[in-house]
């Protein structure tokens, strides 16, 4: 079979809830991903920054296949030998008394949305059924109905109500509005995204995570980061609200957290939040599986032994360094942090940021435009100083190539 043909049985026997770029993926290694005809592509999306490890990392894939030979899943009906490790790893390493599993970032999400109402309604004495939790414009948390409940993009919410209530929405990096949304005194939490990764990497001023914190605090409102995207070595540091020293009190982490191997995520929090959900409130079949814990563990080890955070730092500086060079009408704006970035394309002679896509992917590179007329770059942390200079130069050409 060819492209074409992979390609003609999606569309016949899948639901067309995506369009795809049209390339069929067999293989990938590292930064490098290949098509069924054998072509080799640099990968800048990184199945959005799932793959902070690269492809198939030897030693991700090698914990993987150890496991799966001894013990997959048990469900939370019984103790398991991993979970604890991993627990106990992951909180030393993020410094939080414990941790929840679950597996996609919309489970982890909502389950920090639980968390934060039970809080509030044990902790925080808000009247029952009473609690609010403020939200950014121009967010993305996932699919589910409660997460689109909180989103302002009618591709995410349209035809899908009703919904569900208890969402204030506010604008993003607006310091003002989010003290006035403070007043509240049924607020309990405030969910944020460090950078806002499908609103087009938009990076709030310096100073903004670190004052909402602060504001939150003031009002005992729980700070919670969705750092599903930008967590785990992204954008230069092991969280992106590392760069302000913020510690969120609620932290969801996913994606990269298992490097891509399998559907992985977390939340994370301290005591006083944790323990108001009691056995047989919450969980997942699963959530804590042995196989994904080991996983895990090795994916959070990689990130270190490989100091990928400290290379997303270099060669994020160097790539939006090279880029704003480039001479091309197209470049309005070139923005991000680490290697997490984002072109903004001025379109020409009706040529948009999906026709850069289509001529970067001719040219051997993998992106893809979020907003019309935004493409983000996101490469695996794993890539070098040279591979990231021919990836620019790629991407120039097939700038040049558009008139
Ligand atoms: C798709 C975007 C990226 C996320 C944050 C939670 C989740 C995501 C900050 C949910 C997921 C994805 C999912 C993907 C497209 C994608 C995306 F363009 F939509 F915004 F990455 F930039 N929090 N992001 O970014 O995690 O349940 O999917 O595991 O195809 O919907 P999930």
């Amino acid at each position: 079979m060819k492209s074409e043909d992979y390609i003609a049985k999606e569309e016949k026997y899948g639901a067309h809830n995506y369009h795809p770029l049209p390339v069929v993926l067999e293989r990938g290694e590292g930064i490098f991903l290949w098509d069924v005809e054998g072509k080799r592509y640099y990968d800048f999306l990184s199945a959005y920054s799932a793959v902070n490890q690269g492809h198939c990392h030897p030693r991700i894939i090698n914990a993987m296949i150890q496991q799966a030979k001894i013990l997959t899943l048990t469900s939370r009906a019984f103790y398991n030998n991993v979970l604890g490790e991993f627990e106990e790893y992951i909180t030393g390493l993020l410094g939080y008394d414990r941790v929840l599993p679950m597996n996609s970032g919309a489970e982890a999400d909502e389950t920090a949305i639980k968390l934060c109402r039970k809080w509030a309604y044990l902790k925080k004495g808000i009247p029952e059924n009473q609690a609010k939790i403020i939200v950014c414009e121009g967010n993305f948390h996932g699919r589910t109905i409660t997460i689109v409940s909180m989103s302002n993009d009618p591709d995410s919410f349209k035809d899908y109500g009703p919904f569900t209530p208890g969402f204030v929405k506010i604008p993003y990096n607006n310091i003002a509005e989010l003290e006035k949304a403070l007043l509240d005194p049924h607020v309990a939490g405030f969910v944020v995204e460090p950078i806002q990764g499908e609103a087009g990497v938009m990076v709030p001023d310096t100073g903004y995570l670190k004052k909402a914190y602060d504001l939150c605090k003031s009002k005992n409102v729980l700070f919670i980061a969705d750092e599903v995207q930008t967590g785990l070595a992204r954008t230069g540091k092991m969280l992106a609200c590392d760069h302000e020293n913020v510690k969120p009190d609620i932290l969801v982490l996913g994606k990269a957290l298992s490097g891509g191997a399998m559907p992985v995520s977390a939340v994370l929090a301290n005591d006083e939040i944790m323990l108001t959900i009691k056995p047989g409130e919450h969980g997942s079949t699963f959530g804590g599986n042995p196989l994904a814990c080991r996983v895990a563990i090795e994916a959070l080890k990689v990130l270190q032994d490989e100091k990928l955070a400290e290379n997303a730092t270099r060669l994020g500086e160097l790539f939006r360094k090279e880029v704003s060079n480039i001479k091309s009408d197209m470049i309005e704006l070139v923005r991000g942090k680490g290697l997490l970035n984002a072109i903004v394309i001025k379109p020409k002679n009706g040529k948009t940021a999906w026709d850069v896509c289509v001529k970067m992917k001719e040219n051997g590179l993998l992106a893809k435009p979020t907003h019309e007329h935004i493409i983000r770059f996101a490469p695996p942390l794993v890539i070098t100083e040279q591979q990231i200079k021919e990836s620019i130069e790629i991407i120039k050409i097939s700038l040049e190539a558009i008139n």
